[in-house]
């Protein structure tokens, strides 16, 4: 062997082994300092079934009192004590089984928001099952059909029960996607409104201008915590799947300057391709599956930010930007892993053409004699509503136009939709949604299918709110509309 080709093989074989040895190691366990998540990791709730493809974990709904900061209390509504709720772990095509009691002092319910659950299984006082009583119980039991990250929340006096505390994350793993990224993180943004004794708020604050807006907790948190502290190896990848559980805040996230976050998926699962952003924008309700990599120098720390997000009017003034988790660089020689993964899925679009056309107007209207606000989906509140008919198989183009001064985070039940650009093409990349931001005095048109699972499945805005103040309908499916009765209560 000559020289020269001894050293193309060397060089060959080191190319080899740089190609190798990052892949190698991001297979491995954890590349951050031990500890790193203490602050922030959620608590995970215990799969008593001892099949490999059911889960079953018991869910307690009940007053607890919750440490938000160092000396902080505050008297939530808890499912089994903390805020956020136990984090529910399953692998797609899972049963899951849920043994939910209520010991709350109000009746309530759970919603699996953005699983596919048959209607029986949706949580919906009066469409999905009675409300369950105080004291009583009742078993969730379905299949989880889509991977992704998902959350889930009562849908009875939602505004109130979600904002007392009333929330927890839902992981459908997919065992054939790897990333080989270790470093994994499930973050709950929310907050609490809580006075300085630790009571909580009355949830009709500023009575019905308070509902106009939106009622924003006074305690930002993340994973229940105020400013919690995540240690991390700088260069070392991780990977947050990010659920907006805010009754009616919208977070703008922010890492600072020469960091970006590579959104790999949203509500649905992950998106068409990774996309690199460098804010990311969730309504309530929404989600987020990104890629990050934090680097400054050893002892040096990050701000993770919240900053200024126009979601219509009085919402950007004598408001500040919410610092929400300070990571701070432990004193370890920055890792190399090279570019982040980029990740693909094939996602087949809808066809709009033969779509049913549905027209659906968002707007405010002002009680002339006792000057109350109503919100109204088509002229219609949740309680006096005309719900939209569909028939298994429908493929629906919804055109929905918010005619009001603040943005409305959209939610459908059920159903995955996805979201048109203004020439009528669906937004690359491709997103299976749940949940999309009607941004004020704007329209957005979405492509919807519905299938065999006939219910009634109701939309509504996820400032809860706004959905408790009128703005809440219903889509009729494979039902007779004359079968459909307004909602009092969700
Ligand atoms: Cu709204």
């Amino acid at each position: 062997m000559t020289t020269a080709s001894t050293a193309r093989l060397i060089a060959a074989l080191c190319t080899l082994t740089l190609l190798w040895e990052p892949a190698l190691a991001l297979a491995q366990d954890s590349l951050q300092p031990l500890g790193w998540d203490d602050q922030i990791r959620l608590p995970e709730a215990v799969d008593q079934n001892a099949d490999p493809h059911i889960v079953e974990v018991a869910l307690e709904a009940r007053l607890a009192t919750v440490t938000i900061a160092p000396g902080v209390e505050v008297e939530a509504w808890t499912y089994n004590g903390t805020i956020p709720g136990p984090l529910i772990r399953a692998q797609v095509g899972d049963r899951v089984i849920v043994h939910y009691t209520n010991n709350l002092p109000r009746p309530s319910t759970v919603h699996w928001h953005g699983l596919r659950v048959p209607i029986e299984m949706d949580g919906v006082p009066g469409y999905s099952q009675p409300p369950v009583e105080v004291g009583d119980a009742f078993t969730y039991d379905f299949i989880v059909p889509d991977a992704g990250i998902f959350w889930y929340h009562p849908h009875v006096m939602s505004a109130a029960q979600v904002g007392f505390g009333l929330y927890g994350a839902f992981v459908v793993e997919d065992p054939e996607e790897d990333l080989g990224i270790a470093d994994e993180l499930v973050i709950v943004l929310s907050d609490i409104d809580a006075d300085d004794d630790g009571e909580l708020r009355s949830p009709d604050t500023g009575g019905s201008l308070g509902m106009v807006f939106g009622r924003e907790g006074n305690h930002v948190l993340v994973n229940g915590r105020q400013h919690p502290t995540l240690a991390a190896r700088a260069g070392a990848p991780q990977r947050w799947r990010i659920v907006n559980a805010a009754k009616s805040r919208y977070f703008m996230l922010d890492l600072g300057a020469g960091h970006v976050f590579r959104k790999i998926g949203g509500d649905g699962g992950l998106t068409e391709y990774s996309e690199d952003h460098d804010f990311l924008v969730l309504g309530a309700g929404e989600r987020a599956d990104v890629l990050v990599t934090p680097a400054a120098e050893p002892g040096e720390s990050l701000m993770l930010r919240s900053v200024l997000h126009d979601r219509g009017f009085g919402s950007t003034e004598y408001r500040d930007v919410e610092d929400l988790v300070a990571i701070t660089m432990a004193d370890m020689p920055p890792y190399d892993a090279g570019p982040l993964p980029d990740t693909r899925r094939e996602i087949v679009p809808y066809s709009a053409e033969g779509a049913t056309a549905v027209a659906l107007t968002l707007t405010l209207v002002q009680d002339p004699r006792d000057r109350s606000f109503e919100y109204r989906i088509n002229d219609r509140p949740g309680w006096n509503a005309t719900p939209v008919p569909a028939s298994p198989g429908e493929v629906q183009l919804w055109t929905v136009e918010n005619t009001t001064k603040w943005s409305h985070p959209l939610h459908l039940h059920g159903f995955f939709f996805l979201v048109l650009d203004e020439n009528d093409e669906p937004v690359r990349p491709l997103e299976w949604k749940d949940t999309v931001d009607i941004p004020f005095e704007r329209t957005r048109r979405l492509l919807v299918r519905f299938d065999d699972r006939p219910g009634t499945w109701i939309f509504h805005c996820h400032i809860l709110d706004h959905a408790e103040g009128g703005m809440l309908s219903a889509v009729q499916l494979g039902l007779p509309l004359s079968e459909f009765t307004p909602l009092a209560d969700h």
